[in-house]
């Protein structure tokens, strides 16, 4: 329980036997539920990731690996079904500093945000800490996926590291978020099609001897057009289909009428 909160820590994990331990083991104690969703790993990752803890920890199994973004979903309907006041995403590969998970529970008590993510991209030492070329890609990303979503503020769009509220997650359609490496991209789109509030909190950029999977050149254009699609959306919601319906539902003249004032 964290300020009045009950919390669950979702953690999609893929062939991470060897950092989800230490993951697990930073997690901090007022966590009431952890949710290890095992995306159909080929590694002892189900077996390390029994750990006891003062929380209540349930391993869920993929019978085929759908994807981090697939992963997260599953977590999520957990949480949903448990009734928490709010949902952390961690991920198994230790990149993401435990202590700072409390300032984005801060952001959901104090700001009554319905979803905080982390925002690596103020950190004074970003330059020394992640790789450039994640930094260009983020930079992209992050300017396409405000024009997408709608949130103008937001930085840091590919952060994983973020906390929903249980009543934002109740209301979204979970069902059809991407799957893959879009997910942040299209869940904040989809946030912005609910009304979420959603909320910045700084965090530290960790890149240690994790290996990631991420191949940027491969995951570029699916994400971009998946952004597109969004942006795409987000206009016909917000500008074309209130055109369209002002126009189709102006009342029509007929001839010898005379025009009202
Ligand atoms: N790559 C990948 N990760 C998965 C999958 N399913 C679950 N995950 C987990 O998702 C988390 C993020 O994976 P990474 O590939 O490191 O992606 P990232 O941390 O966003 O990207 P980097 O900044 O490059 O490390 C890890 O905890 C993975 O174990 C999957 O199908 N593919
Ligand atoms: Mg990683």
């Amino acid at each position: 329980m964290y300020r009045g909160l009950r919390v669950a820590v979702v953690i999609p994990a893929f062939n991470e036997s060897r950092l989800l331990p230490v993951t697990l083991a930073g997690l901090p104690r007022f966590v009431d539920h952890v949710l290890v969703v095992d995306d159909a790993s080929t590694d002892r990752t189900a077996v390390v990731a029994r750990r006891k803890g003062p929380w209540a920890l349930e391993v869920i199994r993929h019978a085929a690996n759908q994807g981090v973004g697939g992963a997260i979903v599953t977590g999520y309907r957990r949480a949903a079904s448990l009734g928490v006041d709010a949902a952390v995403v961690v991920g198994a590969d230790a990149q993401m500093d435990p202590a700072e998970m409390s300032h984005l529970l801060d952001a959901l008590v104090d700001d009554a945000a319905d979803y905080a993510k982390g925002d690596r991209l103020g950190h004074r030492e970003l330059w020394r800490r992640m790789p450039w070329i994640r930094l260009l890609g983020n930079l992209a990303l992050t300017g396409l996926t405000r024009l997408s979503s709608g949130y103008w503020h937001i930085r840091d769009s590919q952060c994983g590291y973020t906390a929903i509220s249980g009543s934002a997650l109740s209301r979204l359609p979970l069902g059809d978020l991407y799957p893959r490496y879009g997910f942040p991209n299209d869940l904040l789109a989809k946030l912005g099609e609910i009304g979420a509030t959603v909320r910045d909190c700084p965090v530290t950029p960790i890149y240690g001897d994790e290996v990631s999977r991420l191949r940027i050149p491969r995951v570029m254009l699916p994400i971009f057009l998946l952004i597109l699609r969004s942006g795409a959306r987000r206009l016909w919601r917000s500008r074309l289909r209130p055109l369209a319906l002002a126009l189709t539902s102006a009342p029509r003249r007929l001839p010898g009428h005379a025009p009202s004032p």
